[in-house]
């Protein structure tokens, strides 16, 4: 059985639940992390030294980095679909879960912080005004791609938009003064991811 640790509301345990959602995956989800704590104590740092989360157990095997543990259990599971076996096609898949960590996610991380974890009182809004150009120019690359193709790499859905998909419903749903470049492409996009079940249940929360 498989057992993903981490609160429900963190981007990267989001993504691991949602792929194994999509795999049809027997799993248990454990609660640490946030107002959950635990990540000081001996027996989670034995599991990740780094004391972060998302962290998948499985007959003994513990995986850390949300991006490694998608590709496991779509690799241990066969699934071609998510991610190919061919070493070009499924280069073109993970350049986009790279892409997600060296690119998208420091701006975004950014705004997020900010605007949702921090009191009012303590924001840094000159860097959340920094960080809303270099998104903006983030998600215009991404429109651009997602004009000409469905899916982010290409036309199937692949471990490429479960790096992405949460991504963008958190990008929707920040406040002010939080900015938002009119996307068409990537608009079409988040309809599309919400039309599948696991994402609405699991990436679609309120942001807190
Ligand atoms: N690169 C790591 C980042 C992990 C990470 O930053 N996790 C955050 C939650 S998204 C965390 O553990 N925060 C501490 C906490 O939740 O208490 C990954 O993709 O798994």
């Amino acid at each position: 059985m498989v057992r993903i640790w981490g609160r429900r509301n963190s981007i990267n345990v989001m993504k691991v639940v949602w792929t194994a959602e999509e795999l049809g995956l027997a799993y248990e989800r454990v609660d640490v992390g946030g107002p959950f704590g635990q990540l000081d104590g001996p027996a989670f740092g034995a599991m990740n030294p780094n004391r972060k989360i998302p962290v998948l157990e499985e007959d003994g095997l513990i995986v850390w980095e949300s991006n490694t543990i998608v590709r496991y259990l779509a690799a241990s599971r066969g699934s071609e679909g998510l991610l190919p076996a061919n070493p070009a096609r499924r280069a073109l898949v993970e350049k986009w879960m790279d892409w997600v960590l060296t690119e998208l996610n420091p701006p975004i991380g950014t705004i997020f912080i900010q605007l949702i974890r921090t009191p009012e009182d303590q924001r840094d809004l000159a860097a959340v005004q920094a960080a809303c150009p270099v998104a903006d120019q983030r998600w215009r690359l991404l429109d651009d791609v997602l004009a000409r193709q469905p899916y982010v790499a290409g036309d199937s859905f692949t471990a490429a938009d479960l790096a992405v998909g949460p991504f963008v419903h958190r990008w929707y749903h920040l406040p002010p003064p939080a900015t938002r470049a009119e996307l068409p492409h990537v608009r079409d996009y988040y309809e599309r991811l919400r039309e599948r079940p696991a994402y609405l249940a699991h990436c679609c929360l309120p942001l807190t």
